[in-house]
């Protein structure tokens, strides 16, 4: 085989597009190319910001082995025919705060990257990531207009990884060795399922005893608050990178993964119109399936509490913004 200089292997190198260079936002960046998986776009609105942390990440390129071009930007027009969108911007929880606290904050942040990017980058698939997430991607869905299999939000992924560590913690085993599965909402109300969470394939339910689950059940749910109180400012930023990435790797790679995300539902585990984490295959047209797990009576009614309180914050947030259904 020869290559060419116009052989599309050579000349199409991916491009994402991180919106809000923060810790989540910056630290995405820097995985996304130091996985080689695509150049990276980072915007924010803080001039010299995202221009100064591209240089420095640049700058590491020679060590860390890798060619990705990463740019620093306050400008959208910078982020034109991204291939991924990933919208970090806004402010995160400080201690005491909980994720709707950030809401209004949030929303205004949240809808106007969403606008923006999309005139810029129509063909994207885009991935939310600010809080409230179910939300916040139910607004950017509005705001862009973008059909459900192009829009989701990241949150299940990263509470099934602190399930999937506490589990291991708890029985000493590789967490490479867990699979664990968490849906719902990104909150107080999130779903971890343990029937479905697993060691190398034999469920945690034969493993240990109901009170422990329970324990570790309650930890995935404080998973974040747990952070947030120990650093005292700021949150949780290195597995939410992680996280992202793993959705961001499925996309570009065509992997189709099976991750929890949040996917718009029509009818899906009795569910419609809303944002929700449940278990979705993620490849090359963004959500290519939604997969309906069996749930039993107790779990899928956790489900639809979970859903209430989406429903409940979205209504809210309807009242204040009037944004047009897209
Ligand atoms: O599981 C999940 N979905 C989450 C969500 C896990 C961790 C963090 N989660 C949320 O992501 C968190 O509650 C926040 O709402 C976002 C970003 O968290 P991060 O820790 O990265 O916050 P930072 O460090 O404060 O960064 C936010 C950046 C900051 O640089 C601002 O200048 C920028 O967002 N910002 C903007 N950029 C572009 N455009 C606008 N309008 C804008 N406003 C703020």
């Amino acid at each position: 085989m020869s290559y060419s200089p116009s052989s599309p292997i050579l000349c199409h190198s991916p491009r994402v597009t991180v919106i809000g260079a923060g810790k989540v936002g910056s630290t995405l960046a820097q995985r996304i190319a130091e996985k080689n998986l695509a150049d990276v776009v980072l915007l924010d609105i803080v001039e010299g910001m995202p221009q100064g942390l591209a240089l420095d990440l640049m700058e590491a390129r020679g060590i860390e082995l890798h060619h990705r071009q990463i740019t620093g930007t306050n400008s959208y027009a910078d982020t034109a025919n991204s291939d991924v969108v990933v919208i970090t911007a806004g402010f995160p929880r400080k201690p005491g705060m909980s994720r709707d606290d950030l809401l209004m904050m949030n929303a205004k942040i949240v809808v106007e990257s969403a606008n923006r990017a999309i005139a810029h980058s129509p063909n994207a698939i885009y991935i939310v990531v600010t809080n409230p997430l179910d939300v916040m991607t139910y607004l950017a869905w509005q705001a862009t207009g973008l059909p459900r299999d192009r829009i989701m939000g990241m949150a299940g992924v990263l509470d099934s990884a602190r399930f999937q560590t506490f589990i291991a913690m708890e029985l000493g085993v590789c967490p490479t060795d867990v699979n664990a599965m968490v849906l719902g909402s990104h909150g107080d109300l999130m779903v971890p399922l343990p029937r479905y969470s697993t060691v190398n394939g034999i469920p945690i339910t034969e493993l240990m005893d109901e009170s422990r689950i329970e324990r570790l059940v309650e930890r995935t749910r404080n998973g974040g608050a747990e952070v947030v109180a120990l650093m005292k400012t700021g949150s949780a930023f290195f597995a939410p990178a992680s996280s992202t990435c793993v959705m961001v790797e499925s996309i570009l790679l065509n992997q189709s993964r099976l991750l929890p995300v949040a996917a718009y539902l029509e009818g899906e585990y009795g569910l419609k119109d809303i944002f929700i984490g449940v278990p979705c295959h993620l490849g090359a047209r963004g959500i290519e399936r939604v997969l309906e797990l069996s749930l039993t009576d107790t779990e899928s009614s956790a489900l639809h509490t979970s859903a209430q309180a989406i429903r409940k914050t979205i209504d809210k947030i309807q009242d204040i913004f009037s944004i047009g259904v897209g």
